[in-house]
């Protein structure tokens, strides 16, 4: 990809200044930065310990999902550009809540239901990045058939987003129930966002994971917005103790803060694991662009500016360099990290790009992966694949 020129060492990763919201541009830390993330380890002694024990390739392994993350987002602006998509929901600025969570998860037993900004959960749970991209584009040969454009792979464990809001919810208590009658110590994770937590749905599904007590965590990612309400319109004041309402417990971590995230998550699971019932994190975070690309111009109308400058100097990614420069981690161990993603990024881009003109026969395609007893109403049924 080709970005601005590398920014002398203060902010490392390379910029995308077409792509980028502008307040990355010249990103510097807070000057409090250290200071900060050490108060809030007082605060946290457990997530201190649990940060504490990373070792140097986790800690890499981590700044390397959220740069995946990050360039994955850009890719797809990039291909709206392009006319190759009519637009992509994103999730620039709150990669550090999804990279932070799914980092806790063990792939082989755990399942996750991400939302539409979760994306870069899904390499990390194995799907492969081409994948991703062809979910993107509707191809026949992704993951979903080209039938719709959230994306997921059962086959890894990872179950496509719902569009109903809200309805991911009761579907993962659902899935937490049959992991536990599973038994292999199994966890089902998903996100809600703050305009999810008024959906009906949302509301049955804690209470059915408080009621029976199942190992399952939702992210409750607070991003301040849905579609263009700001978070101050809903009425219902800080959502911070929502779970406590259903008895879930509840804590809370800073949204742009990889180590608080995942440190937060790690503790939350090792209490699924050991049976003790459903809990709630409320990950505070910002969404830095619009709904999708189409409305950028709308969501900076909707909030001051001066809000995406406080919420730009928290870019997740940023940060977590702060932290690893302060870890001993050199320049060139972070340029060497960058290349490496943004090749792997660019050529799953291009992988999926080949297939771009595979589309599923439209008719056929609403056949596939319905069961046989499945009710089809006014529609001529043709074979299906039972799955
Ligand atoms: C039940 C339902 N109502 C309305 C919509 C339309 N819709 C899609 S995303 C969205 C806002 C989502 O806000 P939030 O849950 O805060 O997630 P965010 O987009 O901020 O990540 C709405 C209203 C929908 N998908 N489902
Ligand atoms: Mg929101």
């Amino acid at each position: 990809m080709a970005g601005s020129a590398r920014a002398p060492y203060v902010s490392f990763m390379r910029r995308y200044p077409a792509y980028d919201p502008p307040e990355y541009a010249d990103w510097t830390p807070e000057p409090r930065e250290a200071e900060r993330w050490e108060e809030t380890l007082d605060e946290h002694p457990r997530r201190r310990a649990v940060a504490g024990e990373l070792d140097r390739a986790e800690l890499l392994r981590l700044h390397d999902a959220l740069v995946q993350n990050r360039l994955l987002d850009i890719a797809l602006a990039r291909w709206v550009r392009r006319g190759i998509l009519s637009k992509a929901w994103l999730g620039t600025g709150e990669e550090a809540v999804t990279v932070g969570s799914v980092a806790a998860l063990d792939p082989s037993r755990d399942h996750l239901c991400p939302m539409i900004r979760n994306a870069g959960g899904c390499p990390m749970m194995g799907m492969p990045l081409e994948d991703l991209f062809r979910g993107y584009l509707a191809t026949a040969d992704g993951p979903n058939g080209g039938r719709d454009l959230h994306v997921g792979d059962a086959a890894h464990h990872v179950l496509q987003p719902i569009s109903h809001m809200g309805t991911n919810v009761p579907v993962m208590a659902g899935v937490a129930l049959g992991l536990r009658r599973a038994g292999e110590g199994g966890v089902a994770l998903t996100f809600i966002g703050d305009g999810a937590t008024k959906s009906g749905e949302a509301h049955e599904g804690l209470h059915v994971a408080a009621a029976l007590q199942l190992p399952v965590l939702f992210v409750l990612q607070d991003n301040g917005v849905a579609l263009g309400t700001r978070g101050d319109q809903h009425g219902v004041g800080s959502l911070q103790r929502w779970g406590e309402l259903y008895g879930i417990p509840t804590t809370h971590a800073d949204g742009n803060h990889l180590l608080d995230m995942h440190a937060a998550t790690v503790l939350a699971v090792a209490r699924l694991r050991e049976g003790k019932g459903p809990a709630l994190i409320h990950a505070r975070t910002f969404r830095m662009g619009g709904h999708a690309t189409h409305d950028v111009s709308e969501a900076r109308r909707t909030f001051p500016a001066e809000l995406f400058r406080t919420w730009g100097q928290k870019d997740p990614v940023g940060r977590f360099e702060e932290f690893l420069k302060r870890e001993g981690v050199s320049t060139g161990e972070l340029e060497e990290l960058e290349e490496a993603v943004t090749a792997r990024v660019e050529t799953a881009a291009e992988t999926a790009l080949l297939s771009r003109d595979r589309r599923p026969d439209p008719v056929q395609a609403l056949y596939d992966g319905v069961s046989e007893g499945g009710v089809l109403v006014g529609l001529e049924r043709r074979p299906v694949h039972v799955v």
